[in-house]
């Protein structure tokens, strides 16, 4: 087809897409169109669901190119993170799947197993895929499988400490194995700090010049640290022959390179994926592409060239359709701005996520305050606790998902050396669209071990400040406040406070008290007035604290016939069960049950929509508590069977 045919034909190249192999046919003016056709069908499915469109729109190429040099499903074909994966789907198949991109039953938005054949990492947490890739070319080694292994990875996952482990380890071993270093300058924001420096000293080669501008461009103003890492990843301070060259340091390594290519450019970069191929041992091709290439609002988008739009958004401005609305973020970001107003030694520190977490606002007003690590959790604990044994106080915000990685800095680094640092975990709890391996469900159970830390659930936008407000006062160890995604709960004043437990409703009765953590305790509320209406009387309690259990909340619960915990966060080792230990150190014995979320791989979906599955709606609860309850009223407190809430996790 030439390309006169193409254009009259716009969409059939693409329609037509039914694997690797399709594309493998084409001719390099058919590929281009496909390359245009696929940035059109991108923008058009994603602008309706919402998703990661800017880093998709800039790996087009290099994904087609991936294709055409490599046969997956026999060559692996790896993306880091898992964001960027889109194109590769199309690729593969998975077309029909974007009318319901991220949304329940539809296609993940990110690699997935069940989806295909095609996939294998589903992780998307960053800096992975070279430890994968490692272990595969080592397994493909010893069985003696002729199989190629591919890993694709951003520059801004290149910051994650992973991957400098992997690569020492894929230098030593040899194996033959292409990194394909997808180059953007961004991660969210522009990429941070020293490590990509090797990648390239762009002016040993004239003629990438003009790319490099291009990428320049991308480099948006950032109050952290935009300049200096542009500077550093290309060498542009350095001089021009005295720079080190990425050769240099990759093949002293034992490490093949090649590039940098245009990774815009599907010829260019094939001819250097099989330059790759066929070296027999592993090689880096470092390809610089521009995020969100192609579609004007993602390019001109400051902040983060559309990374990931959460839902729809209008395809000629790129501003999201919804409504904006108080997110439990901005409050944070509010508060923190006035604490560390009021407080010389507050400081904040981020993993590349200035933006999504609400320290962007405290960096534009005490810019030299924030410290933007990269992806690189665990380093941004220490270096936390670094901070603390300096006199300062850090607010570590992170999505609690990925503060999981840093349990034993958590651990060991701050909580053992008792360091006042404050964990802010948003996206805490069931987060929805972006699948399982983002949920924030793992923090109050795994955090909750360590000794001397303390966990702040706030409900509402009001005891969001207050609650972090007290973490920062904490001066002699660890706090976390965890908070969900979307809009702030609307605020629900205390009846009256015990201790630093609030009680939200309480009645004549005293029945039931119920344990709503969190962003529960509208649920609770409406709990209560359902169980009310069957004759029982709810006391509803936010703990506030949910780390240590407060002795209060003991003493609450001796008042009652049964405690009831609402929880999101996985059940084993979660609130209820801390409670429930507490209890039984205290000798009291009213029966505990707890709810909260199996531990298990949950489906992506709404929040709505798991939580319902999960049986966390106000209904759902209403009607167990009203069945042991009544159930206690039948028989005595020993003769209460484990039912099927109880079997659920
Ligand atoms: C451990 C971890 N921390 C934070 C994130 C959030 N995150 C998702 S994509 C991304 C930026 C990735 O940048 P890069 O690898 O360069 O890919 P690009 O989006 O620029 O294509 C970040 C910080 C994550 N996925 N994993």
């Amino acid at each position: 087809m030439s390309v006169e045919e193409g254009r009259a034909n716009h969409g059939r190249l693409l329609g037509a897409i039914r694997g690797p192999q399709d594309v493998k046919r084409m001719t390099a003016e058919q590929l281009d169109i496909l390359a245009a056709e696929i940035r059109d069908f991108l923008i058009a499915k994603v602008s309706r669901t919402g998703g990661h469109v800017g880093p998709n729109l800039g790996v087009v190429e290099l994904t087609l190119a991936m294709h055409r040099v490599f046969d997956s499903p026999r060559d692996r074909l790896l993306f880091d993170t898992g964001h960027q994966a889109y194109v590769h789907k199309i690729v593969t198949g998975r077309q029909d799947g974007f009318d319901k991109l991220r949304q329940r039953g539809g296609l993940s938005g990110y690699p997935s197993q069940a989806e295909s054949e095609h996939d294998l990492i589903e992780n998307s947490h960053a800096s992975t895929a070279l430890s994968y890739a490692d272990g595969l070319a080592k397994a493909y080694a010893l069985r003696g499988e002729p199989r190629s292994v591919v890993a694709m990875v951003g520059d801004g996952a290149l910051t994650g400490g992973m991957c400098w482990e992997a690569l020492n380890n894929i230098a030593t071993a040899g194996n033959p194995l292409v990194i394909v270093v997808n180059d953007n300058g961004r991660s969210y924001s522009p990429t941070i700090g020293g490590l990509a420096d090797h990648l390239s000293s762009l002016r040993l080669n004239p003629g990438y010049e003009k790319m490099l501008d291009t990428v320049k461009d991308a480099l948006g103003s950032t109050p952290l640290v935009g300049r200096p890492m542009y500077e550093v990843l290309h060498a542009v301070k350095k001089g021009i022959k005295d720079a080190v060259a990425p050769q240099a340091m990759f093949e002293d390594l034992g490490i093949k390179y090649v590039g940098p290519v245009d990774g815009h450019d599907i010829a260019a970069v094939e001819s250097a994926l099989r330059a790759a191929k066929h070296f027999g041992g592993p090689v880096i091709v470092h390809a610089v592409t521009r995020k969100g290439y192609g579609y004007r609002p993602a390019e001109e988008d400051e902040a983060d060239c559309l990374h990931g739009p959460g839902s729809a958004f209008d395809v000629e401005t790129g501003k999201l359709l919804a409504a904006p609305s108080v997110k439990w973020t901005h409050v944070f970001a509010d508060e923190l701005v006035k604490i560390a107003d009021e407080r010389p030694d507050v400081v904040g520190v981020t993993a590349a996520m200035a933006g999504p977490t609400g320290i962007a606002t405290l960096a534009r007003k005490h810019p030299h305050r924030v410290y933007d690590v990269g992806i690189a959790e665990q380093h941004a604990a220490t270096s936390a606790a670094g901070l603390a044994m300096g006199g300062l106080h850090p607010v570590v915000a992170v999505y609690a998902t990925f503060l999981n990685r840093a349990f034993d800095q958590v651990l060991l680094d701050v909580a053992m050396h008792k360091l006042p640092v404050t964990f802010v975990l948003d996206r805490a709890g069931i987060t929805g669209p972006d699948g399982p391996s983002h949920y924030g469900i793992w923090d109050m159970s795994v955090f909750g071990v360590v000794p001397g830390l303390r966990i702040a659930a706030p409900r509402d936008s009001a005891s969001l400040r207050e609650e972090l407000r007290e973490a920062v006062a904490v001066d002699d160890g660890p706090t976390i406040v965890r908070f969900p995604t979307g809009t702030v709960a609307a605020d629900l004043p205390a009846v009256r406070r015990v201790g630093t437990v609030d009680v939200l409703a309480e009645s004549a009765r005293t029945d039931v008290l119920l344990v709503a953590v969190g962003s529960f305790a509208g649920l609770g509320m409406e709990v209560a007035a359902r169980v009310a209406e069957q004759g029982y009387g709810v006391t509803v309690v936010d703990p506030r604290w949910v780390r240590p259990v407060p002795a209060e909340l003991v003493e609450l619960a001796a008042g009652h016939r049964l405690v009831v915990t609402v929880e999101d966060g996985v059940r084993v080792g979660g609130v209820g069960d801390a409670i429930a230990q507490a209890m039984r150190d205290a000798d009291v014995r009213v029966p505990l049950r707890d709810l909260g979320v199996p531990a298990d791989w949950h489906p992506h979906g709404t929040r709505a929509q798991i939580l319902a599955d999960l049986g966390l709606t106000a209904q759902d609860v209403a009607r167990d508590v009203t069945g042991w309850i009544s159930r206690l009223d039948a028989q005595p407190v020993e003769d209460v069977q484990p039912d099927k809430a109880a079997a659920k996790n």
